[in-house]
């Protein structure tokens, strides 16, 4: 069965890529399984026909042979155990491929929805100037750790995996991103990610899609 991932029908990243069903779409287009799109307005979202797929009432979610999925990350590690190619068969190395999609959505995701929230949601609350910078220095000691991580190498376990998916989703989110002009080693990171052929063809996949309306 084609797999199935659920996106928002007009999203409003406008064709960027940056709702986390890119990810989804990323990992299936590097195990080369094509998939189809179920559009769901922020409405859909909420009824519980999509609950039943995703109890918190978001995309994605993943349907296929059977099985109803959520969670961005839980998908990945799914598509990555299904197909093989994104984690490494050895276990020692495995483990370690499958922390580090933990720490995108764990450690450092977790500072930058922080960081959009107190812009976004928060902008005009008395207490945001004051709090921003406390949320923009926790976000820069996460990029200092990761960028000295990442020094010396192209991926952060030897080979690209499923983990370097979701880290370099996370960086790609604005409230990273406008950060990265002073992180040089973290920028070429995500470069080098959304140079790959299946980012390429995942991201116009999705943009094209909101061009079509
Ligand atoms: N932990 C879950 C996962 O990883 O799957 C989080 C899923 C999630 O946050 N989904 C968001 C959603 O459905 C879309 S990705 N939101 C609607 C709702 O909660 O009602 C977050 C997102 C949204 C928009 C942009 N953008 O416009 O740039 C970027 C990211």
């Amino acid at each position: 069965m084609t797999p199935v991932v659920s996106v928002f029908a007009a999203s409003p990243d406008r064709g960027r890529g940056l709702a986390r069903d890119m990810a989804v779409r990323w990992a299936l287009a590097e195990v080369g399984q094509p998939h189809d799109v179920r559009p769901l307005s922020f409405a859909q979202l909420k009824t519980p026909e999509h609950k039943a797929r995703q109890p918190f009432g978001q995309i994605p979610s993943y349907e296929a042979d059977g099985l109803t999925l959520f969670e961005s990350g839980a998908i990945v590690l799914h598509i990555a155990e299904v197909h093989g190619g994104l984690l490494p068969g050895d276990g020692v190395a495995r483990a370690r491929a499958i922390a580090w999609m933990f720490a995108a959505v764990a450690t450092l995701e977790p500072v930058i929805v922080e960081r959009e929230v107190a812009v976004l949601l928060e902008g005009d609350r008395p207490w945001t100037p004051q709090r921003l910078p406390l949320i923009e220095a926790r976000l820069r000691q996460r990029l200092d750790d990761l960028a000295a991580w990442l020094t010396g190498r192209d991926w952060l376990e030897g080979e690209f995996s499923a983990g370097d998916i979701m880290m370099i989703s996370a960086l790609r989110r604005p409230a990273a991103t406008l950060l990265l002009g002073d992180y040089p080693g973290l920028a070429a990171y995500v470069a080098r990610g959304e140079a790959r052929p299946a980012f390429q063809a995942a991201f116009a996949e999705q943009k094209a899609r909101f061009e079509a309306g």
